[in-house]
């Protein structure tokens, strides 16, 4: 018999419609590549140089209030104008653009420059989880706005420009890629089986535990299935909800403590400050009810094998399909441990 755990085989997402290549005879190879830096310097509570702290001047030239919780402001640098009108050309099929209007922010999520998520206050990161909702209700009411992304990229290696705890959201006119992947087989489950897709899922996992990494009384964290990041994970309300805006107080409660605590065991994986990617999956704010969207986030972490080797989407991965060596299993294994 194919043993799957141990042999070659392919893995299919039913979230986005690709499948994943997974080589878990492959761990053992030597690795003579890249070392990443860890130059995690211990920084200060308040950074005079820093563009978020309370208080200093940002790089467009406003200044930030002396903020004393969670602080939101308009991009200076947006990578979208709320005034762009709507408009659209082709040419042969080949050569078509749609003007894309939205909206940009970043969220400081405290006045503390030197916090992460993993070692905020509970009630502060509460603060940042009501913050979440709101922009997510305040922008996708926006009647151009139809998707709300709100993502954070934690550390330099993921392209972050400052360690102050913070994040952004961009809102758009268009679905963006993802989120359209994601919907259309979230639509797709429901028409073929009258149930949510991630309400099953979470519930399977649940059972196994096999990738279960965090649970508390309203989420789940877990390595998904079809993980194409060594560590990535992705968290999961219990119950069905859509978006944020949907999520009880205690339900919250419950975001905040799951985000801290799963972001603390990265941490402690590598002894570093682990960097990654995470946003989070919801409704589209075009006036649909889309119930058969299911609240969600991800984290994307590069990180492999140490806090110096990352993983790279690179070759065959760009060319052909993603791959991975650790089993999403052996990960979950491993973030339980620590
Ligand atoms: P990142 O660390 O994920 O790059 O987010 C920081 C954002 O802050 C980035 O999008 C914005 C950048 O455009 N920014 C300002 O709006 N004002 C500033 O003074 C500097 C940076
Ligand atoms: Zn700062």
């Amino acid at each position: 018999m194919f043993d799957w755990k141990r042999e070659p085989h392919r893995r299919f997402n039913p979230l986005n419609g690709e499948w994943v290549l997974v080589s878990p005879h492959r761990t053992d190879r030597p690795w003579q590549g890249q070392v990443e830096e860890t130059a995690a310097a211990r920084q200060p509570e308040y950074d005079p140089q820093c563009y978020l702290c309370p208080g200093n001047a940002r790089a467009g030239g406003a200044r930030n209030p002396a903020y004393t919780s969670t602080f939101v402001f308009d991009n200076d640098f947006a990578a979208l104008k709320p005034a762009t009108p709507l408009d659209r050309f082709e040419q042969d099929g080949l050569l078509i653009v749609e003007s894309e209007p939205g909206v940009c922010r970043v969220v400081c999520f405290s006045p503390r420059h030197n916090l992460t998520i993993a070692n905020m206050e509970p009630a502060d990161l509460r603060r940042v989880v009501d913050v979440w909702a709101d922009q997510f209700a305040e922008l996708g009411a926006m009647p151009l706005i139809r998707y709300v992304q709100i993502f954070e990229n934690r550390g330099a290696m993921m392209g972050a420009s400052n360690p102050h705890p913070h994040c952004q959201i961009w809102s758009n006119h268009a679905i963006p890629n993802e989120v359209a992947k994601e919907t259309a087989a979230q639509l797709a489950w429901r028409g073929a089986r009258g149930s949510c897709l991630l309400c099953e899922y979470a519930r399977r996992e649940q059972a196994s535990r096999e990738r279960v990494v965090e649970e508390n009384e309203s989420f789940l964290t877990v390595v998904p299935f079809w993980a194409v990041w060594p560590f990535e994970t992705m968290v999961v309300p219990k119950r069905h909800v859509t978006g944020l805006d949907g999520l009880a107080g205690a339900e919250r409660d419950g975001l905040a403590d799951i985000l801290k605590r799963t972001t603390a065991r990265y941490d402690r994986l590598f002894r570093v400050s682990f960097p990654y990617s995470m946003g989070f999956h919801q409704r589209p704010t075009d006036g649909a009810a889309h119930e058969e969207w299911h609240l969600h986030a991800h984290f994307f972490p590069p990180l492999l094998r140490s806090a110096t080797v990352r993983k790279f989407l690179v070759g065959y991965e760009m060319l052909a399909t993603p791959q991975r060596d650790i089993t999403a299993e052996v990960a979950a294994e491993r973030l339980r441990a620590v």
